[in-house]
């Protein structure tokens, strides 16, 4: 019996200790509605979807570009807002982010949240429930958003393994395994390409010169190739001219599984997205979801699936989404010397001036 009590009791401590590891981590414990009730009567989400809907009346790119977001913020390092830090070495200054954009619409939102309620809401969670409403109001289903992390301290270029446009289905494949995603869920999260556009030098080898053939990629449709090589001249000139990444252009902003259709058809821009439509691992899964009525859920299911990605390290709540708190920035050594040196110099000043008194 006393065994049992203490087991009890160790078990309670384990607890108590996991809870309280977890409560200063980016690992927060996702959950649908973590909001409701957190920020007085108003409701956090509704205040996100107004901000979104507004931005993305004025500029409906806004939508691509937030999607494209969640997927590189979620991918480097879990979904902890790293991709928002403003710095020298920062995510966003890789290579790969190209023209990751929407930076302006994360800020308004947070803005408009921390009007409400400072303090509560990370700047993770607003990529993602932004994101969410961005392919609700671009025709994709409204999926249920789980919301609770934190806002990593971290973001180095030097983290950002994303995936290049080239690169082959089993590297694809394996780079998703690695963050715990499957196949199915990368042909469906792939399916974010139903929206949005790339530029030219992204692809253009496909176009004139592919793999040093000297002759085009010839699993694209020859029509589609050449009308793109009027979009995208050899050599290029200084403009690097975008295309839509889903060319059926009824459907080159909507979020629906027209995409996996124009796969089908030989009508892939980047060279993965081709790919997953001929390789025996995916054109199965492609087929069913181009001859399907569930891609709205799916995919939603597969971007709360790319939401839960964390990585455990520390975090906290930001006050702007571009940069970490002043108060928990984490000192080097160095700057531990040189604050602890200007402290000290703080110190004897503050005692030489006479307070002033009113
Ligand atoms: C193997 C994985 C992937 C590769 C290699 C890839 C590559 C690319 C490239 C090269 C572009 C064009 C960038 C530019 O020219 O500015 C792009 C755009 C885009 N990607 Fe991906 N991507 C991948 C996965 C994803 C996923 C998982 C999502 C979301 C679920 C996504 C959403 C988008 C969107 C929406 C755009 C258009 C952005 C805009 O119009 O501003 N991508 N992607
Ligand atoms: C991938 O994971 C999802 C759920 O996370 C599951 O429904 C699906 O069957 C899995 N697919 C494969 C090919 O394992
Ligand atoms: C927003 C941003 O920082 N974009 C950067 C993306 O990467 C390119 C190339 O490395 C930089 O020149 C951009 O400034």
């Amino acid at each position: 019996m006393t065994t049992a009590r203490a087991g009890a009791a160790l078990g309670l401590a384990l607890i108590g200790l996991a809870l309280a590891s977890l409560s200063g981590s980016c690992q927060g414990a996702l959950q649908v509605g973590f909001y409701n009730g957190k920020c007085g009567f108003s409701d956090v989400e509704a205040i996100v979807a107004g901000v979104v809907a507004a931005q993305i009346g004025k500029d409906p790119t806004i939508a691509p570009a937030l999607l494209r977001m969640q997927f590189h913020d979620c991918f480097v390092t879990g979904c902890d807002a790293s991709i928002l830090l403003d710095g020298k070495s920062s995510e966003k200054t890789a290579p790969p982010n190209l023209s990751v954009r929407g930076y302006d619409v994360i800020d308004a939102v947070k803005t408009a949240v921390e009007a409400v309620c400072p303090g509560v809401v990370s700047c993770a969670d607003i990529i993602v429930m932004a994101t969410r409403d961005a392919v609700s109001l671009s025709g994709g289903g409204r999926y249920k958003v789980e919301t609770g992390r934190k806002d990593g301290l971290v973001s180095l270029a030097s983290n950002v393994n994303l995936p290049p446009p080239s690169i082959s289905v089993d590297n694809s494949i394996a780079a998703f395994a690695q963050k715990g995603l499957n196949v199915s869920d990368m042909v469906l999260l792939l399916g974010g390409h139903t929206i949005g556009v790339t530029h030219c030098s992204l692809f253009q080898d496909r176009l004139y010169n592919f793999q040093s053939t000297g002759k085009p990629d010839p699993t694209m449709d020859p029509s589609l190739a050449s009308a793109l090589r009027s979009t995208c001249p050899n050599p290029q000139t200084n403009v690097d001219n975008i295309v839509n990444l889903d060319q059926n252009p009824l459907s080159a902003s909507i979020v629906d599984n027209s995409f996996y259709k124009q796969i089908l058809s030989h009508r892939g821009i980047l060279q993965i997205d081709q790919e997953i439509a001929l390789d025996g691992q995916t054109k199965d899964i492609v087929g069913a979801i181009a001859g399907g009525l569930d891609f709205s859920a799916r995919f939603g299911q597969a971007m709360v699936k790319l939401g839960a990605l964390q990585n455990g390290s520390p975090g906290e709540i930001r006050q702007s989404c571009r940069a970490i708190n002043t108060a928990r920035k984490l000192p080097t050594s160095k700057d531990e010397q040189r604050t602890g040196k200007r402290q000290q110099r703080d110190n004897l000043r503050a005692r030489s001036i006479p307070k002033r008194g009113f």
